[in-house]
């Protein structure tokens, strides 16, 4: 049996690697962080009790900060993979917290080839890094690829280009498989709430419950090239079962606005949104309904209006520096890996709204009900 073990596991993406990787009869270790509340909500469908026979996932306390703490999970575990997912992901924050996150994200990835190194795994351990698409940053050039210029924009991309350098340097200097996926924005119900395509759902969902009035968002005219994360883990896995150690950028090859994105999430629910005005005083309203679809989805007390303002900008969304535009190139994922993905960017929106509904028609429940649920700050 193969033992592979994910960093990051309570994250989006750890959450459908180990499901995915179990489902391929691996057994799959995990690194938690400890925290005051449980943060194993993506992952406790799989949870399973130790004490029963026959348990394939199993679950560390760990931090990417602690490099004792990462020598003695490798040692027990042995694994055959490690996906480092682990990172403090958000770029914002990064510019609140640089420091940590150039320990945790760039630092953090060195621990852990030094680790399997320390360890004398180099030659059955291989490792899969967590690169990104906010390497490339200033835009050098478009479509981006594996062989673009990087220009970070963030201590969050600087932090990872130390990653990606330090992972290749392994590579080289100690034949160690270990290989960089550049991945652009992927997303899915399981995203974090901050990002902008799940703060984008949740609220869209919300307004048509009648439940908030009004968005707030930074810079609407960023394009980015969005994903599903249940595709991008399985190339993930794809780049760790070649013959060959290398480096791929997996993508979609289409780029869209944030502006975009909110009238196509709006659009699920039968909300027809036009943007007019410019810079600070741009604003998203109402101008239509399909209320048919609006009927089928039960959506009709919202007491929503045409001419009503739904999106506005808020300055302290915009970034000290911003990457303008991500759109990728997988041209080699597709030849090399045979990387092909299920879902284009109408069946992501789908998929995030349809959930994102549906929580929130249960959140609704549940207040009603008398309990306080969900988690609104951003
Ligand atoms: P998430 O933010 O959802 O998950 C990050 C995970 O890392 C969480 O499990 C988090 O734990 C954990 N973590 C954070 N800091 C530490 C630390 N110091 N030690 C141990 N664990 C830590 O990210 P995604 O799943 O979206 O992304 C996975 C990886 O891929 C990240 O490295 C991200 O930077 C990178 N990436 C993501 C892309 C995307 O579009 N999603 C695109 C390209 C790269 P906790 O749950 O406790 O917070
Ligand atoms: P990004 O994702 O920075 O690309 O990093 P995010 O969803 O945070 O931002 C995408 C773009 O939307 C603009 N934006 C806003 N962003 C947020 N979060 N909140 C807002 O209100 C808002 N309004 C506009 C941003 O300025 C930006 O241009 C993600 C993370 O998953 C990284 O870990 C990963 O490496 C990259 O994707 C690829």
């Amino acid at each position: 049996m193969k033992v592979a073990l994910i960093t990051g596991v309570t994250g989006q993406d750890g959450a459908y690697l180990a499901e995915f990787l179990l489902k391929k009869g691996y057994f799959v270790h995990g690194i938690k962080r400890r925290s005051s509340l449980f943060n194993t909500d993506r992952i406790d469908h799989l949870y399973q009790d130790q004490h029963e026979n026959n348990v394939h996932f199993k679950l560390h306390y760990g931090d990417l900060t602690d490099s004792t703490n990462l020598i003695r999970i490798i040692q027990e575990t042995q694994p055959d993979e490690i996906y480092n997912l682990a990172a403090m992901s958000h770029v914002q924050v990064s510019f609140e917290m640089p420091e940590y996150t150039a320990n945790a994200d760039g630092i953090g990835t060195l621990r852990l080839l030094e680790a399997v190194r320390i360890l004398g795994l180099e030659k059955k351990t291989k490792i899969y890094q967590a690169s990104t698409s906010e390497l490339y940053g200033l835009v050098q050039a478009v479509p981006q690829s594996e062989t673009t210029p990087f220009y970070p924009r963030s201590p969050y991309a600087v932090a990872k280009m130390y990653a990606y350098w330090i992972t290749v340097n392994y590579r080289e200097a100690y034949n160690m498989f270990a290989c960089n996926g550049i991945l652009f924005n992927h997303e899915s119900p399981l995203r974090g709430e901050t990002f902008v395509t799940r703060k984008i759902t949740r609220a869209a969902a919300k307004i048509a419950l009648g439940l908030q009035s009004c968005l707030y968002l930074g810079n609407l005219s960023a394009q980015r090239d969005w994903g599903h994360a249940k595709d991008y883990i399985e190339a993930m896995w794809l780049i760790l079962q070649q013959e060959k150690a290398e480096d791929f950028v997996i993508a979609t090859g289409v780029t869209t606005t944030v502006r975009d994105f909110v009238r196509m999430s709006f659009a699920e629910l039968g909300i027809e949104i036009e943007f007019s005005g410019k810079d600070q005083n741009e604003k998203g309203v109402i101008i239509g309904f399909d209320e048919a679809l609006i009927a089928e989805l039960g959506l009709k007390d919202t007491h929503l209006k045409p001419g009503q303002t739904v999106i506005r900008v808020d300055e302290q969304y915009f970034r000290p520096t911003e990457v303008d535009l991500l759109l990728g190139d997988p041209t080699k994922s597709k030849t090399k890996l045979g990387w092909q993905p299920k879902y284009d960017l109408p069946a992501l929106v789908k998929d995030m709204m349809q959930a994102d509904l549906a929580l929130m028609k249960k959140d609704e429940h549940l207040k009603q009900a008398g309990y306080h649920t969900l988690n609104y700050f951003e």
